[in-house]
């Protein structure tokens, strides 16, 4: 646990946040009042990204109180993969997750990924295609044209077979997440495809869970600008792959003793 210095957190959830003052305050006390009563042994790490509002201040209140909340600050706004890694790289928990802010899945919804890597998987990804009946508020018609677009893609080109890449909602074994967020390159929204072309390089067992979904319209992405960036960055991740630099060993973190 947080702030015990001889036993660690069996969940570390990760939230990447960028100006989510609005959201986070209701996102921190369902996931606290979700730990408690399932009585998961579990840090939730806050990665403040920059943010122009409230939200480091928000945290730091709901820390006051919850010894399960951290919050780590980026110097800068420097994009959902670089927030992600940097939670990832500094949870203490067995199994490293991580979530949207907008809990577009139910944070209850992460038992089914935790299950999927007690049963044996490294990683458990959330997918909202694969029973797109458990989606309660589906993304507008234009961003799902998108989304397939963009899985194409990752199909043809880096040979994913996933039905949904993007979902932000996933889970990894320590070893899994200390191995692949060490040797992710790609900061921004394309570092999905890139960690799990990594997973899959160096062997890691990826399964797929369909979970509930609900798309919350306040968005932070703009699909055009930020879908051309993605673009560019799977041409990184082939080139990446090229000159080896997923094949390199990588020690793991230890935690502070
Ligand atoms: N836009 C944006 N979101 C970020 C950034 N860094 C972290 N995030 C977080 O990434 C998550 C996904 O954002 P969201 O707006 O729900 O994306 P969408 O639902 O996929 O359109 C949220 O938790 C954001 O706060 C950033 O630089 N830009
Ligand atoms: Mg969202």
């Amino acid at each position: 646990m947080v702030g015990s210095v001889t036993q660690f957190p069996k969940y570390s959830i990760v939230i990447p946040a960028f100006n989510e003052g609005a959201r986070i305050p209701a996102t921190l006390e369902s996931v606290l009042s979700c730990v408690r009563a399932k009585g998961w042994a579990a840090e939730i790490i806050v990665v403040n990204d920059g943010s122009q509002d409230a939200t480091a201040e928000v945290v730091r209140d709901f820390a006051r109180t919850a010894p399960e909340v951290r919050l780590i600050e980026n110097s800068g706004n420097r994009g959902k993969g670089y927030s992600v890694r940097s939670g990832i790289l500094q949870a203490l928990g067995e199994v490293v997750m991580f979530t949207d802010s907008d809990l577009s899945a139910p944070i209850e919804e992460a038992e089914r990924l935790f299950a999927a890597i007690e049963q044996g998987a490294d990683i458990a990804i959330g997918s909202r295609w694969l029973e797109s009946g458990r989606q309660t508020h589906r993304q507008p018609l234009y961003r799902q044209f998108f989304g397939r677009c963009f899985n194409a893609v990752t199909r043809g080109v880096m040979g994913l077979r996933f039905a949904d890449t993007q979902c932000g909602f996933k889970a990894f074994t320590r070893p899994a997440a200390q191995t692949i967020f060490q040797l992710q390159t790609i900061e921004r929204w394309g570092f999905d495809p890139e960690i799990l072309f990594i997973a899959l390089k160096r062997g890691y067992h990826v399964v797929e869970v369909p979970v509930s979904w609900a798309h919350d319209e306040r968005s932070r992405m703009s699909y055009l600008r930020d879908g051309m960036k993605m673009l560019e960055e799977i041409a990184v991740i082939r080139w990446n792959a090229l000159l080896g630099r997923y094949g390199k060993q990588v020690e793991p973190i230890h935690r502070p003793r």
